[in-house]
């Protein structure tokens, strides 16, 4: 089958056409799209070309067609004709491109020309791609002199801590792993999240490798594990010291690496004798002989990489907790060898040119607009005017996010897309819980449909998005969509007129070979084996900072301490359980909860717990469940299982709330307080409690 190196050149069909995977996943996977002679997609499939990929997509994303040629895909725009929150017949009706762009730019001119930052643009990974997340929408929002958005929802704390330690969103690469001869797994569900990293993973293991799982969820990792730590949540900086304790005191310490490439050691080392493994036993809630093994596993195998991911920062020391473990390979010098180190993100090592794409000096001169934590839409959206907060939001544009779903506190969230003097504008696939609180709704592409570029934050390569099809119906990709709301608000900067592929051009300017990306779909960055076997850390002193100087100087510790989380088990008698609330497997975060096949096989909302937790409630498997704390309830099924930890629950996101139980789903009892680093949310910083349900919502349950 011939492989075409344009979508629109006309080989012979079928054609098969390369492009990346746009989800917010650490695999970022090469993508080869089959198309048939009338140019419909017929099947997507991995690129055996692409050595992480390896010609494999995770099940998801092997329903590509399924998604894009969703009977419910949003086909026109929409323009809402009946009240909000209801995506009923008769609330939204279709409208021409021309119409609509005309009325949102005046409505948004309108607005500006009060107070400009009354607009609120609202996005986030919905797709990964830098031309349809971050280009021309963020050109668009700069010119207009919007409140700037606060990315935090997922990632920020985990990234700040990796600043302040490393000195950058950097680490071990990922296909070493496979060399390794033990891979902490750390509070990361890789089977279920990370799946090519697990390829590697394997490889090791049967090369004779130990993988410790450290989570509190009995996940499908842990079972593939030689040995599962189910810690307690937001513990993980005890376990870590406990860690640095036992290594101090049996001196498998590099003392050489330690003096020449890090800061802070005596200071550390004094925290750390302050955690003998019987006091991190008692806080983790785990055997003190787990503790020590580890310690030992991890003192004495060479080479030892540790796999961290983001479970661990959705707490309120967080940030602290992946400090405190990005700190471990510097005490033993496993950043000597290429299978020795830490990963959690890789995405600081990508030469990105984002002040080109983004163009931040549109902004109007003199004044940098106020910015808003996208975690704390829920009480930001129902704000006053103050002088603190200055203008209430007037108006906001969603795009590649569902907020109504996937943002803390949802009943805050959904009063404040409900107040009938906010101007909603979503660009959507489909009508998700957050399009039915629009006063527009304009359709997008997906991936199989528009230009874009990739990095990634799990592997080192840079990936190139051709259009496989045209757009379906009267979609168009986000960047033509600002592009064409720009034209109408009169922006007249030569870079509105950027196209899509151009925008592909400059994302990474000379930095990347271009014409690789063209005739391979894919171009790996020259970085070394071990980059950080001699120190050359990207920080300021260019070492591994245990103590933060920038940190100490914000007022904060200069060191990882542990915090206890902020509902902390046992002080609130009426919420004996934590929650968290990690994902479906066959879900992406809200995205794919609409696709049939996928919804079939997570067959609908689950609270994992433990059978003692269950038979002290009375609640039977399957039984449907009221979840409930302070802030609100929400119904789901209960499975009885020891995936679940005593005393703690699972409840496995992101549903949409209207395909819930009774309109609900998980984030109705979540918090929006934040992490102690990066202002992130703390989902898994939750107490609950959980009762057998009287209402019959069972009958409601979609399957
Ligand atoms: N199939 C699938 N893949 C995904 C996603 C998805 O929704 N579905 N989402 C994508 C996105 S946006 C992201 S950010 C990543 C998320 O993937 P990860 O970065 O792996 O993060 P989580 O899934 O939040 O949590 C991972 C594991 O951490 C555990 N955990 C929870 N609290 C703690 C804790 O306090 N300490 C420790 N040690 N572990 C804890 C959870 O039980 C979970 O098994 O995955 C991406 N990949
Ligand atoms: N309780 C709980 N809540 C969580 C989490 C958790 O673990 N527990 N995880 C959190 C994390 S890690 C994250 S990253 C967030 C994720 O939150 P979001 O980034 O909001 O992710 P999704 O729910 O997948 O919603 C993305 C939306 O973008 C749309 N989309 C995709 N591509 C395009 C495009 O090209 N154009 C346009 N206009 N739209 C597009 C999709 O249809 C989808 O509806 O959720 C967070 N919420
Ligand atoms: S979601 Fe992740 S594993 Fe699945 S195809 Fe996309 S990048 Fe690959
Ligand atoms: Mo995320």
């Amino acid at each position: 089958m011939p492989t075409s190196s344009a979508a629109n050149t006309p080989l012979s069909v079928p054609i098969q056409v390369r492009g990346a995977c746009p989800h917010d996943c650490p695999d970022t996977c090469a993508l080869l799209t089959t198309v048939d002679e009338h140019g419909v997609a017929t099947r997507v499939q991995g690129n055996p070309a692409h050595p992480h990929t390896d010609g494999v997509l995770c099940a998801k994303v092997s329903k590509y067609t399924e998604r894009s040629y969703h009977p419910e895909r949003i086909l026109t725009p929409l323009k809402r004709i009946g009240p909000k929150g209801q995506s009923g017949s008769g609330q939204f009706t279709p409208v021409s491109w021309d119409d609509a762009l005309a009325d949102i730019a005046q409505r948004l001119q309108t607005i500006a020309a009060r107070a400009s930052e009354a607009v609120l643009p609202y996005s986030y990974a919905g797709t990964m791609g830098m031309v349809q997340g971050e280009s021309m929408d963020r050109r668009f929002f700069h010119k207009l002199g919007a409140s700037q958005l606060d990315r935090t929802i997922c990632a920020s704390a985990g990234a700040e801590a990796l600043v302040q330690t490393l000195g950058g969103k950097v680490g071990m690469k990922v296909e070493f792993f496979a060399e390794a001869q033990l891979i902490l797994i750390w509070g990361s569900n890789s089977i279920g999240s990370n799946l090519h990293f697990w390829r590697y993973a394997q490889q090791a293991k049967r090369s004779g490798a130990k993988l410790v799982c450290i989570d509190p969820r009995k996940t499908e990792t842990a079972d593939k594990c030689q040995e599962h730590i189910a810690l307690r949540p937001g513990t993980d900086t005890a376990l870590a010291f406990a860690l640095m304790h036992e290594l101090i005191t049996h001196d498998w310490l590099d003392h050489d690496y330690i003096a020449q490439h890090t800061v802070g050691w005596d200071a550390l080392r004094e925290r750390a004798l302050q955690w003998p493994p019987e006091r991190a036993a008692e806080v983790c809630g785990i055997p003190v002989e787990q503790i020590r093994q580890l310690a030992k596993d991890y003192g004495t195998t060479k080479p030892a990489a540790i796999r961290l991911n983001y479970g661990m920062q959705r707490v309120r020391g967080g940030g602290n907790a992946v400090r405190a473990v990005a700190c471990l390979p510097a005490l033993t010098g496993a950043w000597r060898h290429r299978a020795g180190g830490v990963l959690l993100s890789s995405s600081g090592q990508f030469p990105a040119q984002r002040a080109v794409l983004q163009r931040p000096d549109l902004m109007p001169a003199g004044k940098t607009p106020r910015t808003i934590n996208m975690s704390t839409i829920g009480d930001d959206l129902l704000r006053e005017a103050s002088p603190a907060f200055g203008p209430k939001v007037e108006a906001i544009v969603v795009y590649n996010s569902n907020p109504v779903a996937v943002a803390p506190d949802s009943g805050k969230v959904v009063r404040g897309f409900a107040r009938e003097d906010l101007f909603t504008v979503v660009l959507e696939h489909f009508q998700t819980d957050t399009a039915d609180y629009a006063d527009y709704i304009l359709p997008a592409t997906t991936q199989l449909e528009a230009w874009d570029i990739h990095l990634s934050y799990g592997h080192t390569d840079v990936l190139l998005n051709r259009p496989a099809i045209a757009p379906v119906g009267q979609a168009r990709s986000n960047a033509q969509i600002f592009r064409d709301l720009a034209a109408r608000m009169g922006f007249t900067e030569p870079c509105f007129a950027d196209s899509d592929e151009a925008l592909c051009r400059q994302a990474f300017g000379t930095a990347v070979d271009y014409a690789l990306l063209e005739s391979q779909g894919f171009a790996t960055l020259a970085i070394p084996d071990a980059p950080f076997a001699e120190g050359n850390f990207p920080s300021p002193s260019g070492k591994c900072e245990f103590y933060s100087a920038r940190l100490a100087a914000q007022g904060l510790d200069g060191l990882p301490d542990h915090l206890p989380n902020y509902e902390l088990q046992g002080t609130d008698a009426r919420y004996p359980l934590a929650m968290i609330s990690p994902p479906a497997r066959n879900f992406l975060n809200s995205t794919f909860v609409n696709v049939q096949s996928l919804r079939n096989i997570e067959g609908r909302p689950v609270l994992e717990i433990h059978p003692d937790d269950a038979e002290a409630r009375g609640i039977a498997n399957d039984a449907v469940v009221r979840v409930f704390n302070d802030r609100g309830s929400y119904e789901c099924h209960a499975t009885v299982s020891r995936r679940a930890r005593p005393g703690v629950v699972n409840g496995l996101g992101i549903w949409w709330r209207k395909l819930g139980l009774n309109g609900t789903n998980v984030n109705e009892v979540t918090s929006q307080a934040l992490t102690d680093l990066g202002r992130a949310p703390t989902f898994y910083d939750c107490l609950v409690e959980v009762e057998a349900s009287t209402a019959q919502a069972a009958a409601s349950v979609t399957a």
